[in-house]
């Protein structure tokens, strides 16, 4: 039996590749928020993985954009740079058949020296394996990665490769987690985050940039959580949209959020919603600093 392996493995990618759907396969949990809209993740997620003689330690991170246009955008890139450069292991996620100039920016900023293992993800939308090939040999020559492996996020085709090819790139230390632990976040972070995903799936192509949620208040009464949750928006005429017309819209989100806590707390749980205004708070350093975006 060779020795224990555990370390970091920093996700990266431009966005929308699929990071975050594939640690939620990994952890078989959800973890991590997901949405057809770019740059939906904004915090670094900690998934653990824990397997006999290998610790994965996964952070998924925002997808970085070429262009940043607010101070959060700016710090957001900022923060996927470090998590991919700061890792033992870099993974570095693109789709199938997509390799543009988005991907090779992600790529130049992971320092020479990191070790970059590549997941080619999104395989099941292609018609055949022999599309893949020539994209494989393209990729394999525009760094000297450790690991190549197409896979599927969605069907979970080739997760078992991608560990594989993970462990041999991870150094041997012992376990850092107990191996119960999932995760380095509190229920506190995941209610916001489960929340800011029921935003983006409901809201147009804009209005999910201008919206955070923040607990106001998150209490265990016995075996139910009382949650209190704000969704902060940036003008008074942002209002009614996040609302709806009798406030349907909220409810709705409301009502999906509460769900998931529940699936992932395995408990009941209250959510209250209210919406507020915080003037221009995307652009706004010191409310950044408040929510957490250093
Ligand atoms: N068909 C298919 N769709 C996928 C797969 N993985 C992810 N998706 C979809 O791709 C979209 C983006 O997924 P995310 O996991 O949010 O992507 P991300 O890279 O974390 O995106 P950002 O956080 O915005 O950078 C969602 O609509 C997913 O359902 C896959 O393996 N196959
Ligand atoms: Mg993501």
């Amino acid at each position: 039996m060779s020795e224990h392996r555990c370390g970091t493995i920093g996700i990266a990618g431009r966005p929308n590749t699929g990071k975050s759907s594939l640690l939620n396969r990994i952890v078989g949990e959800k973890l991590s928020i997901v949405s057809p809209k770019p740059q939906t993740t904004r915090h670094l997620v900690t998934g653990i993985l824990t397997k006999p003689g290998c610790q994965y330690v996964f952070v998924d991170a925002p997808g970085q954009q070429i262009t940043a246009k607010s101070v959060l955008h700016r710090r957001l890139n900022r923060r996927a740079t470090e998590a991919a450069r700061d890792a033992d292991v870099a993974l570095f996620v693109v789709e199938a058949l997509r390799f543009g100039p988005e991907d090779a920016f992600v790529l130049q900023r992971i320092p020479p020296e990191q070790r970059v293992v590549v997941a080619v993800n999104k395989v099941d939308k292609l018609k055949s394996r022999e599309q893949l090939l020539p994209f494989l040999d393209r990729l394999a020559k525009t760094r000297d990665f450790a690991a190549i492996v197409p896979l599927s996020a969605k069907t979970g085709k080739n997760i078992d490769a991608l560990l594989a090819a993970l462990r041999d790139a991870l150094p041997e230390a012992p376990a850092a987690y107990p191996p119960d632990q999932l995760t380095d976040r509190d229920e506190r972070f995941f209610a916001a985050e489960l929340l800011r995903e029921k935003i983006f799936a409901e809201m147009g192509e804009e209005l999910p940039y201008r919206c955070e949620v923040v607990i106001e208040s998150f209490k265990e009464e016995g075996r139910l959580r009382r949650i209190e949750a704000t969704i902060l928006v940036e003008r008074e005429s942002q209002k009614p949209i996040v609302l709806g017309p009798r406030g349907e819209r909220l409810k709705r989100m409301g009502t999906q959020a509460r769900k998931d806590m529940e699936k992932l707390f395995g408990g009941k749980v209250y959510l209250g919603t209210w919406v507020k205004v915080r003037k221009a708070w995307t652009d706004d350093a010191r409310v950044l600093r408040q929510l957490g975006y250093e």
